[in-house]
């Protein structure tokens, strides 16, 4: 209870105030929190509101629980240690041996299992407190990720300022804190001073008061645990525990906080709590004194409590009074329970796998096909070896896989699943992944065990047919798109020549120097959801010079939005050639120049968002004009041979081949066909017209009469051709 200053005290009080600044000033100063609470009531008043609001709640909450000796529950605050160095100051690295020392230490003093409870005056016995809390130091960061709970950040700063934070932020030379509403911030600098340039041990954010990013408690790293840099009198961790006492809303013993404009505190201010005796001002060193006689008992000052300023090896006790103010803030209810009851974030077990992310699929844009790229975390103390795998789209059916590695303790790998579809209709989805027996026994921790993403798939393409001749619109149209890498002469409109009507797509060859180079576009995206897709397209071209090297138009589908493509059709040489001669001049096409193009799409059927492609690579030919490209559904009884030989029935064996070499392949119709050999250079070996047979097909090579080397082997049926690779050897 705050009481009303008497005027004849006041000169008093002045004096002994002066008296003791000019003492302060020759001494370190154990603690900033009263000062650096008024500094944030004058910043904000809501800072003050706060404050109050959390107040009044501990009153009422004091009011219904009179007995607080014990508890019952135990609470743990898991803790982060920020360690901020001075980079020329080794030793404010401080050691883990030195942050587990100051753990350590606070949770023997709130749990009053200190060594020197013994040094406990007789006549304060009776109000000592157990607090029930305990402290660790988090082993999960804000993300779930395993974590030593220390961070460290070098700085070249030496001092650290209580106004201005500095120490709590990246930006001003400190390290960022971590969620306050789950972990219990404590900065570890080189030193602390505040404006009048003091040297302070330490402050705290008292709770609902300041910025959120700032809660917590700053130490000065002499005055930080019990081993390592601390200095003599500071050595016994009890800066930490008086600065989590603020934290934990307790006031100094003598009553110096939220006090009236122009109050001082006296032996007529309260720091709240009743069983903490009146003192009139911080007490130094390890006196025994009485400063306040207007109470009854009139008790000596209880110098031993953390929330005075004695020496660390004189402090020793809370007060049950002081108990109840930390308990009313962290029970249900309170402003700081939510560090307490959160799930715990501080234990390790040895085998314990965690799903936290996803990398893919992630966000919008996912193709209706995509490939899972799973994390897994290594959250045990043990070396991982083994983890089962189950995933899933939409809630459907899991998939079961298992992982096999070795993933060290803390440290996580990127799994790529194989290819999913999201058959199911919509465009978000879901995508769960969940890891169980990790080294092939119970999981430590399963509820960090399971991971869901949504995702969106991109729209479904345009329905077939899809059909463009180029009239009207230009080129390239909405959703069509040029790529040209050598930013020179590409794919364009030509108005005047088309296959129908008077305008196509041409690539102005003639004067185009750049043998090899690629240019290409794609048709806006199509949605093959058919039984038997079908590309088809009329095309123009001709040499410039008998000697010419043809150009080479392919067509390539992509089934993942463009992020990788498949061949689906190539045509050079005579089969592109559609000028009966060559043409020095710029070639345009006359009408009987066109020839139509059937490519099968079987391949890539059901894609839902699949992106065509056109594609040439530069030879030294003339024009090359393109028009009516129609994607539609075609036949859906009749599946063609060649269907059959994209699907990947071809086979060549022996390969390498010595003598022969048998060509074999699967064709679901009688048609004709023919088998040509290509050497590396590109010149034909052999070719030979063949019959395609509806079933198994076989026919040998004469590999005997081909010198050894690498060679080409294409299997032309209708328009479908597919090639491999056959070595011979002798
Ligand atoms: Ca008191
Ligand atoms: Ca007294
Ligand atoms: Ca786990
Ligand atoms: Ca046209
Ligand atoms: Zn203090």
């Amino acid at each position: 209870m705050k009481l009303k200053i008497m005027p004849q005290t006041v000169a008093c009080i002045v004096l002994s105030l002066l008296f003791l600044y000019r003492a302060n000033a020759q001494t370190v100063q154990r603690c900033a929190s009263t000062e650096y609470s008024a500094h944030l009531y004058q910043q904000d008043p809501r800072n003050r509101t706060n404050w109050e609001a959390v107040e009044a709640y501990t009153q009422k909450w004091i009011k219904t629980h009179r007995d607080v000796k014990s508890m019952g529950e135990v609470y743990t605050i898991p803790v982060v240690v920020h360690v901020v160095y001075t980079e020329d100051i080794p030793e404010t690295n401080v050691s883990e041996e030195q942050i587990y020392s100051q753990i350590e230490a606070l949770t023997e003093d709130f749990r009053r299992m200190n060594a020197d409870t013994n040094l406990t005056p007789d006549e304060f016995l009776p109000v000592t407190a157990d607090i029930e809390v305990e402290f660790c130091i988090a082993h999960k960061d804000p993300e779930g990720y395993p974590t030593t709970g220390i961070t460290r950040t070098p700085t070249d700063k030496e001092v650290f300022n209580v106004s201005s934070n500095d120490v709590k932020s990246f930006a001003s030379g400190g390290a960022d804190g971590w969620p306050s509403n789950r972990y219990l911030n404590m900065w570890v600098c080189n030193s602390i001073s505040n404006d009048d340039g003091d040297e302070i041990l330490g402050y705290a954010q008292f709770p609902a008061e300041g910025p959120v990013q700032y809660d917590g408690v700053v130490i000065a790293h002499y005055a930080f645990g019990r081993t390592g840099s601390v200095s003599p009198i500071h050595d016994k961790g009890r800066t930490a525990t008086h600065e989590v006492g603020h934290w934990l809303n307790l006031i100094h013993i003598w009553g110096d906080k939220d006090l009236p404009l122009g109050t001082e505190p006296s032996c007529f201010t309260d720091d709240l709590v009743a069983d903490t005796p009146l003192s009139d001002e911080a007490n130094f060193g390890c006196p025994t004194t009485n400063s306040c006689a207007n109470e009854s008992p009139d008790y000596n000052d209880m110098i031993q409590n953390y929330m005075d300023y004695s020496n660390d090896n004189c402090l020793n006790l809370f007060t049950l009074g002081q108990k109840q103010r930390m308990r009313a803030i962290l029970e249900p209810g309170g402003v700081r329970n939510s560090l307490v009851s959160q799930p715990d974030i501080c234990g390790v077990g040895e085998n314990d796998a965690s799903a936290l992310s996803i990398i893919a699929p992630y966000g919008t844009g996912i193709c209706t096909t995509f490939e899972p790229v799973i994390e897994l975390v290594n959250s045990g103390s043990g070396t991982l070896y083994y983890v089962d795998i189950q995933y899933s789209v939409d809630n459907g059916a899991p998939i079961s896989t298992y992982w096999i590695g070795e993933l060290p303790p803390f440290e996580w790998v990127n799994i790529t699943l194989p290819p999913l579809n999201t058959i199911t209709p919509g465009i978000i989805h879901s995508f769960t992944v969940t890891y169980s027996n990790p080294n092939g026994v119970a999981d430590f921790n399963i509820a960090d065990n399971s991971k869901t993403v949504s995702f969106a798939t991109v729209p479904k393409g345009a329905d077939l047919p899809f059909a463009a001749g180029f009239e009207t619109g230009g080129f390239p149209a909405t959703g069509w798109q040029v790529i040209n890498p050598g930013s020179n002469t590409t794919f364009a409109l030509y108005s005047g020549a088309g296959n129908s009507g008077s305008f196509s797509v041409y690539i102005e060859n003639v004067n185009y120097n750049a043998t090899g180079a690629v240019d290409e576009f794609t048709l806006p995206r199509v949605d093959l959801d058919e039984v038997n897709p079908k590309l088809e397209f009329y095309q123009a071209y001709a040499l410039k010079t008998a000697a010419d090297v043809p150009d080479t138009l392919e067509i390539l589908v992509s089934t993942d939005c463009g992020t990788t493509f498949t061949s689906a059709y190539k045509i050079t040489n005579e089969q592109l050639i559609t000028a009966l001669n060559p043409i020095s001049a710029s070639f345009v096409p006359a009408s009987t120049n066109w020839r139509r193009h059937e490519v099968s799409l079987w391949d890539f059927k059901g894609t839902r968002s699949a992106v065509i492609k056109f594609r040439q690579v530069r030879g030294t030919g003339n024009n090359l004009f393109i028009d009516d490209i129609n994607v539609f559904a075609g036949n859906t009884s009749v599946i063609p041979a060649a269907n059959t030989l994209l699907a990947g029935s071809m086979r060549l064996a022996p390969n390498p081949a010595n003598n022969h070499a048998i060509l074999r392949f699967t064709g679901s119709q009688t048609a004709p066909g023919q088998v040509s050999v290509f050497s590396l250079s590109g010149q034909v070996v052999w070719q030979n017209a063949i019959q395609v047979n509806n079933g198994e097909n076989s026919f040998q090579l004469p590999a005997a009469q081909w010198l050894p080397g690498i060679y080409a082997v294409r299997l032309t049926v209708g328009n479908q051709t597919v090639t491999q690779k056959l070595s011979v050897v002798r």
